[in-house]
């Protein structure tokens, strides 16, 4: 596979600074070379920077829109360039980036005729809207803009939203009232750290890459820090107790390798400032490479199940 890292040092998307470090720091921890040890051909392609966009007509209680609908542009014109020839993988930044990554490869998708599925893995479900945001957080935002709700000015436009029934999100434990709402009026397949605990968490992954695999989809995977726990992922702004373990996440990565479905990945919300000694970043690093095919031993690729 080429695998192509993209750089995105977003920091626009929540207040606080620290998520622009988090390329930087998964280089350190040699992501090029852990994907490039398991055969692949990996470029980096450095870091992106945000568009220059108008400020015009924006929400005036959201932080740094205008940064972010810059970065945004920059992003999605990025990602459906790299999908014509690579596998690729986006370094955060925070996870406004992916109001731009998702949006271009759902645009490569759909020139390719093919349906764009996503995997959400995340403590939140990150299905606001500006109107419906408290926080003000554009972070929170990505999947509401990606489904092709309402009140993101400036923006590029959603021509091809999602589907709700192809979005899967893993890991939740805090969804605030709005989202909840929103969520349970959706098709979008959710699956809270309840679900997990009573089924296991292969069993609703492997229910949804069938879908993926039966539809010939795409398969974009964004990987938010705060889906561990932060007990092994500490370097995050938003700690919620309660999260994966590093075997339920390593064990998503390798069956999604198995899978040979997934076309894009974010690695994102990294706060290298947060780590201790390198750990988070490192573990998102080892998290990628079981994505792209490290295991202990080989094992025949027939999916759970
Ligand atoms: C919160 C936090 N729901 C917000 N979201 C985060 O700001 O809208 N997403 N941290 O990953
Ligand atoms: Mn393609
Ligand atoms: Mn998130
Ligand atoms: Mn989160």
């Amino acid at each position: 596979i080429h695998c192509r890292l993209i750089g995105a040092p977003v920091d626009s998307g929540r207040v606080g600074r620290g998520c622009l470090m988090g390329p930087d720091a998964m280089r350190t921890a040699r992501l090029a070379e852990a994907l490039a040890d398991l055969g692949h051909d990996v470029t980096d392609m450095g870091n992106l920077s945000p568009d220059d966009v108008p400020g015009g007509d924006v929400p005036p209680h959201i932080h740094a829109y205008t940064e972010t609908a810059g970065w945004t542009h920059a992003l999605s014109r990025a990602a459906r360039a790299a999908m014509a020839d690579s596998v690729p993988i986006f370094l955060g930044g925070d996870h406004s980036l992916s109001l731009g990554s998702v949006h271009g490869v759902a645009e490569h998708a759909a020139a390719e005729g093919r349906p764009q599925f996503v995997l959400w893995l995340d403590a939140h479900s990150d299905f606001h809207t500006p109107d419906t945001t408290s926080s003000g957080n554009m972070h929170g935002t990505p999947l509401g803009y990606l489904t092709g709700r309402a009140g993101f000015p400036g923006m590029p436009d959603v021509a091809h939203p999602l589907e709700e029934r192809n979005i899967c999100i893993i890991g939740l434990r805090s969804v605030d009232a709005a989202e909840k709402e929103a969520l349970q009026a959706s098709d979008i397949r959710r699956h809270d750290m309840r679900d997990i605990d009573e089924h296991g968490i292969a069993k609703p992954l492997s229910a949804f890459l069938d879908e993926v695999s039966r539809a010939n989809g795409a398969l974009h995977v964004s990987l938010d820090v705060d889906f561990l726990d932060p007990a092994v992922a500490p370097a995050v702004g938003t700690t919620v107790p309660g999260g994966a373990t590093v075997r339920e996440a390593h064990l998503v990565m390798e069956m999604l390798h198995d899978s040979e479905l997934m076309t894009s990945l974010d690695l994102v919300e990294l706060n290298p400032a947060l780590d201790e000694r390198g750990r988070t970043a490192q573990l998102m690093v080892d998290l990628a490479a079981s994505a792209l095919g490290r295991r202990v031993f080989d094992r025949p690729t027939t999916r759970l199940l």
